[in-house]
């Protein structure tokens, strides 16, 4: 029995950002399915919990947090150990800065990508906007990928939660169907992300039950 409930389900990639941090930790969580194909975000109870009605939700004991980064920052902060977010004020500057990034700028550009490419049936494929989606998506990855050149990680040499909010784009961009330029900072970072248990068991997984189909 645990005071420590994830709401949401494995296919978000906004979930997996909480589940792929509370696997860090080794923190015992109990997974509780809603959204997509699980439906119960628009009961009250769920309401309640969160009055954004989108998941991940995170419950503990009486706390609920709701927000993925702001659900990574409290399991990095209460479980987390000096790892995920440590304690000196310029070394947190470094972390928060990608993550607020990820979350303007890189995370809306690589997600329209993947709702025009994955979640849009094929015979609406509109190909401008892909291509506009790809080019700024592109450009966000070239940005990580500078900044790889530098450091083994994207805040630091050391792993962090940064690396876990723009990480869970990476199995999704890998796999889709879309060239993208070679980026070696990004391959070496991918590459170290795959070493860690929690990113395989959390991230890599598949997102087909997301796939629009085609109207026969
Ligand atoms: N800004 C929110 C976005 C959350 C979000 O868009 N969640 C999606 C899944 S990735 C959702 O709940 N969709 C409805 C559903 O799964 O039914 C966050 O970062 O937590």
């Amino acid at each position: 029995m645990t005071d420590l409930i994830l709401w949401g389900r494995a296919s978000s990639a906004n979930l997996q950002k909480a589940r792929w941090a509370l696997e860090e930790t080794g923190a015992s969580f109990e997974l509780r399915e809603v959204g997509g194909r699980f439906g119960g975000l628009d009961t009250p109870e769920f309401g309640a919990l969160n009055p954004n009605r989108l998941v991940p939700v995170l419950q503990h004991g009486e706390l609920t947090v709701w927000e993925s980064h702001a659900v990574v920052r409290y399991v990095a902060a209460a479980f987390g150990g000096t790892e995920l977010w440590p304690e000196a004020p310029k070394d947190r500057a470094a972390i928060d800065q990608w993550t607020d990034w990820t979350a303007t700028t890189f995370q809306p550009a690589w997600i329209r990508l993947f709702w025009l490419l994955v979640r849009t049936a094929p015979e609406k494929h509109d190909r401008s906007a892909i291509a506009a989606a790809l080019e700024e998506t592109v450009a966000a990855l070239r940005m990580m990928d500078r900044q790889l050149d530098k450091t083994d990680h994207l805040a630091s040499d050391g792993f962090s939660y940064a690396d876990i909010v723009a990480g869970v784009s990476l199995y999704r961009l890998t796999t889709m169907e879309i060239e993208l330029p070679s980026l070696p900072g990004i391959e070496a970072w991918h590459g170290r992300l795959k070493q860690r248990a929690a990113f395989d068991k959390t991230v890599c997984i598949s997102y087909e039950e997301l796939r629009a189909r085609a109207v026969p």
